[in-house]
């Protein structure tokens, strides 16, 4: 008998950036990554995301096979300037017609749609008008999108979550300087993420004000750190990274404050964040209604004996750069008995699980979602077939491990793989896939089925129980 709740969601995940193309077809405005990845040297031999897997142009095509997959729900973002070209003001309706007629279509393939608002690509002309998330402004921008979405989509769109990964486009965005805008600046950084959950707490309150039937959430990675030894100065650094990595993070959003050493920490140092009359308020009465947690690996954490203070340099992993500043507090090693992926990262499917406790033993009985996870490897292909066995692997014991969280009492109530169909990676281009379905980007980017296509049908159709 299988442990996943009869209403559990079998769904996949996408963002825009990666997977839309068309980036400046029928008055989209420019996002933040569609200058960024044009500038040299900044991603994997310069590929960006102008076509991706132009689902743009094949959302008709890509549902149909979402459907022959049998998901049951699709994570999708988004494009802020598709809809809204300035950022504010004058609507897109090309681009709001596009979503339409995104959701009617997977409405109608009986594909419940969960809206991502924000997974990074900014409105290039937010960031050149006030400094993107550094500005203070970028609250009122941020409500006056959510308002468009829930107004244009609410009626047929009940999963909204805000925002994707804070800690990634903050952390290396401000932090470590390899994602835009290509900022190393911690004081700046604590602040523009200050802006981030005001923004969340402000599109919460709209959410609600205006109405829409439905939850709303907010999504972040969450790598359970574990101390590289019961070292007392591993056990500490371990305490900082997780005090950074999870509660920095859900704390503002789920307990609508921040964790107080952390913010005291923040404050020692930058003398930031700058709190305004009412932010407290703000967020403390708009916390989310579920979290959404994306799981791709373990970090390993030691003392950092290496620098005094705080160091900005990145180990080059994302999500572990930066460390909102305090990396020099802690440093991510590598696990010498682990088992990593071609990107170095740990493939640890019981830090799930763990993930999901740790989530419960802090904030409680809060609504879960696995919003990401997944392998990225370079495919092999054997006489035309994409034999992408070890992804099935990975995502079996992740989907067990969900399954143990469940059994443990846990309210998880949908897995999206990361990705539907293979994208673009940020910074890795199209080499590191992740998808059930393959592009054949040397034939007009067709579309094929891998291996795990045909697993992942069975798993849904046997909900969790053949993995
Ligand atoms: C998450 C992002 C996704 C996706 C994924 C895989 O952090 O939310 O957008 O990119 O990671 O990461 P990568 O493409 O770097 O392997």
């Amino acid at each position: 008998m299988s442990q996943f709740p009869k209403d559990f969601l079998w769904g996949a995940a996408t963002a825009a950036y990666q997977v839309e193309g068309a980036h400046d077809a029928d008055g989209k405005g420019l996002s933040v990554w569609d200058v960024f990845s044009h500038l040299p040297g900044t991603t994997h031999e310069g590929t960006n995301g102008d076509v991706a897997a132009d689902h743009y142009h094949r959302f008709k095509e890509d549902v149909a096979l979402m459907a022959e997959l049998g998901m049951t729900s699709y994570r999708f973002s988004i494009s802020w300037p598709r809809v809204l070209p300035n950022g504010t003001g004058e609507v897109n309706e090309a681009g709001i017609k596009f979503y339409s007629d995104l959701i009617d279509e997977l409405l109608r393939h009986n594909i419940r749609p969960m809206i991502t608002l924000y997974h990074w690509d900014l409105p290039q002309a937010l960031q050149d008008k006030f400094g993107g998330w550094a500005g203070r402004e970028i609250v009122d921008a941020f409500d006056e999108y959510a308002r468009l979405c829930y107004q244009r989509f609410g009626d047929r769109v009940d999963l909204w979550s805000t925002f994707n990964e804070t800690i990634v486009f903050i952390g290396m965005g401000y932090f470590t300087g390899q994602h835009p805008p290509k900022l190393k600046d911690p004081k700046l950084g604590i602040q523009a993420c200050h802006h981030v959950f005001l923004s969340n707490a402000r599109a919460v309150k709209s959410f609600r004000e205006m109405g829409i039937k439905g939850q709303i959430g907010f999504v972040n990675v969450l790598q359970p750190n574990d101390p590289i030894s019961q070292e007392p100065e591993d056990i500490r650094a371990w305490e900082i990274a997780e005090g950074i990595y999870t509660h920095w993070l859900y704390d503002p959003v789920l307990k609508g404050e921040y964790p107080r050493d952390m913010l005291e920490m923040a404050q020692a140092a930058f003398g930031v964040p700058e709190f305004h009359p009412g932010d407290a308020e703000l967020l403390k009465e708009n916390i989310v209604d579920f979290i959404g947690l994306n799981y791709y690996k373990r970090e390993m954490v030691a003392r950092n004996d290496d620098v005094q203070g705080f160091d900005l340099n990145t180990s080059g992993q994302k999500g572990s750069g930066g460390g909102m500043g305090f990396k020099g507090l802690f440093k991510i090693v590598k696990n010498p008995n682990g088992v990593y992926t071609d990107w170095d990262w740990e493939i640890y499917p019981e830090g799930l699980t763990d993930a999901i406790g740790r989530i419960r033993h802090r904030y409680g009985e809060v609504p879960i979602y696995i919003t990401e996870n997944g392998l990225g490897a370079k495919d092999p292909i054997v006489d035309g077939a994409v034999l992408d066995q070890p992804r099935i692997d990975y995502l079996s014991e992740h989907i067990r491990a969900v399954g143990r969280a469940i059994e443990q009492g846990a309210d998880v109530r949908g897995y999206y793989p990361w990705s539907f169909i293979d994208l673009l990676s940020w910074l890795n281009g199209y080499q590191k896939q992740y998808g059930f379905v393959y592009i054949d980007r040397e034939n007009n980017l067709a579309r094929k089925k891998k291996l795990s296509f045909e697993w992942y049908q069975k798993v849904i159709r046997s909900n969790g129980d053949e993995l």
